[in-house]
């Protein structure tokens, strides 16, 4: 009897202008070459009801209570989940663009929300069996192409986002430094 192994949940995390986007797109594009049955993913993914109510709070043409935003975010994470069981348990891996960790991360950033609390709506999702975190300096990333355009792409905010992101690394995370900077080496955690 063949017993059918269930896909592997991969994650890409960082900061905004980190190079996630592109990553992904590389690590799809092998995976599809090698014949690895694989699916892609985003969070947010706005083109869901919920996820064009987070488009337009990104884009700074809504405003929504911290909480609230911080809610729906969850809440669309939680609204693919279904999907996503479906696709590991026929086999298919899944590479996503953003999880739980930037909904954790960024909302943490904002004053009186922590992290605690910001964990609670998340709590139940899928666990990814690898998070990749492509770890960059966020005065670097400030440099980088059409930064500034949505809401949280400020200095002061990403330099938060990642030291939350550095209290939630757990055993699942792979730590990429950003080699542009030639004082930082890549390494496995
Ligand atoms: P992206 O489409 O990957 O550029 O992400 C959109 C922005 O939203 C980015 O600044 C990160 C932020 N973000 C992603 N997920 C969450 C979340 O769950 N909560 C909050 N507060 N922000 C998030
Ligand atoms: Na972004
Ligand atoms: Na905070």
């Amino acid at each position: 009897m063949e017993i059918m192994k269930r896909g592997a949940l991969i994650v890409l995390e960082g900061c905004d202008r980190s190079g996630k986007t592109t990553q992904c797109q590389k690590v799809m594009s092998w995976l599809q070459q090698s014949n690895i049955e694989s699916h892609f993913m985003r969070f947010p993914e706005r083109s869901t009801t919920i996820g064009s109510l987070i488009n337009k709070y990104l884009e700074c043409s809504a405003e929504l209570e911290d909480h609230a935003i911080h809610l729906l975010f969850s809440a669309n994470r939680w609204e693919l989940m279904p999907d996503m069981k479906k696709l590991l348990c026929k086999g298919t891996n899944i590479i996503v663009d953003r999880y739980s960790y930037s909904g954790i991360a960024f909302s943490a950033a904002k004053p009186n929300m922590d992290l605690t609390w910001c964990k609670k709506s998340d709590s139940g999702l899928l666990k990814p069996d690898l998070v990749i975190f492509l770890d960059i300096d966020p005065t670097v990333a400030q440099s980088r192409g059409e930064y500034g355009v949505e809401r949280y792409e400020n200095l002061e905010m990403q330099k938060l986002v990642r030291s939350n992101y550095l209290k939630l690394k757990d055993e699942t995370w792979k730590m990429l430094a950003d080699r542009s900077k030639k004082s930082r080496v890549i390494f496995a955690s």
